[in-house]
């Protein structure tokens, strides 16, 4: 059966002893623990998200909204058009159940069910490009976190967002044992998920500078050190993600996440002094990348419109 750890009691996994991660409060002396992952318990405490956002209250405000429902986190390969009411209506059958049809990565219609029987999946949802007011129901981060992200001017948020093509903000709503598997967030930021409905149980491994996206297919659940060698006396951390908590995951650590029930997270990158100059060195190599296709369209059109008389004159 799931056995169901408590959260200030953390699992082995596998030959590894796991730490509970720790839980603070905002007025705690944080700053020296901000090393590592912490949960802070009492951060939500002040927002009007605390008291608003839950599962319901979406499809409630934006049931009608229409959406492409990623089934996989890291591939993405294909999806469900569906609206959030769909969605979260039939979040107890899975996706195979909900109305809607299957599209592939751009977004065209796919003939047959790809789904193989896989029945856990998130809705990403960028909502904050939508419905801007949802703003206004995030309070701050805490101080000790020195978010330099949280208060940009929009429209330098919405130039940033453009050049990465990732949200600073995103809502994640999940079927109940939904994986999102091990990964590390964008650009060096630092990432938080901040929980308004249902338990997740999240497992955070510490970096090392040699890391390749290889460790990406390590499985907390299921871990194999030998495959991973470079992963032994790693320092390991877990805790469970319940309403109220905020978890701060540092930059460049991996996670990897589970809902236990069908669950509603905010997820918030962002930068800090001690990060931001990677985030802008991943900005510009992205700017650089989208200049070079923008040029070599530009030198395309150019060569094909002088074709004729380049043709005319030989
Ligand atoms: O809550 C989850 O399933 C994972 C979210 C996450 O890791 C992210 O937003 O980068
Ligand atoms: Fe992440």
């Amino acid at each position: 059966m799931n056995k169901v750890p408590s959260a200030d009691i953390a699992e082995w996994c596998g030959e590894q002893k796991a730490v509970p991660i720790p839980r603070v409060s905002i007025h705690d002396d944080v700053a020296r623990l901000l090393d590592g992952p912490v949960v802070f318990t009492d951060a939500l405490a002040g927002w009007p998200a605390a008291q608003k956002w839950s599962i319901d209250y979406f499809v409630e405000q934006f049931g009608d909204h229409f959406g492409l429902i990623p089934a996989s986190f890291l591939d993405g390969s294909w999806g469900k058009a569906t609206s959030l009411r769909d969605f979260a209506e039939n979040l107890d059958q899975g996706a195979a159940h909900t109305p809607g049809f299957w599209v592939d990565r751009d977004g065209l219609p796919l003939a047959d069910d790809p789904s193989d029987g896989i029945s856990t999946w998130s809705f990403y949802w960028r909502a904050f490009r939508d419905y801007p007011q949802l703003r206004d129901d995030i309070g701050a981060y805490p101080s000790a976190l020195s978010n330099l992200a949280q208060n940009l001017p929009g429209d330098v948020a919405a130039a940033f967002e453009k050049i990465t093509k990732r949200d600073f903000f995103a809502i994640y709503m999940s079927r109940q044992g939904t994986v999102t598997p091990l990964h590390r967030d964008f650009h060096g930021t630092t990432g938080s998920l901040a929980q308004f409905e249902g338990n997740k149980w999240v497992t955070l491994i510490a970096h090392d500078a040699d890391d390749t996206n290889a460790i990406g297919g390590f499985d907390p659940e299921r871990p194999d050190f030998d495959a991973f060698p470079q992963l032994r006396g790693r320092a390991v951390y877990q805790g469970r993600l319940s309403p109220g908590d905020l978890v701060i995951i540092p930059s460049k650590w991996w996670h990897h996440v589970r809902s236990e029930d069908h669950t509603l997270t905010l997820s918030h990158n962002f930068f800090t002094p001690a990060n931001l100059g990677e985030f802008l060195r991943g900005m510009l190599q992205d700017l650089a990348t989208r200049d070079t296709q923008a040029l070599e369209k530009l030198l395309h059109q150019q060569i094909v419109q002088n074709a004729p008389s380049i043709l005319e004159d030989s």
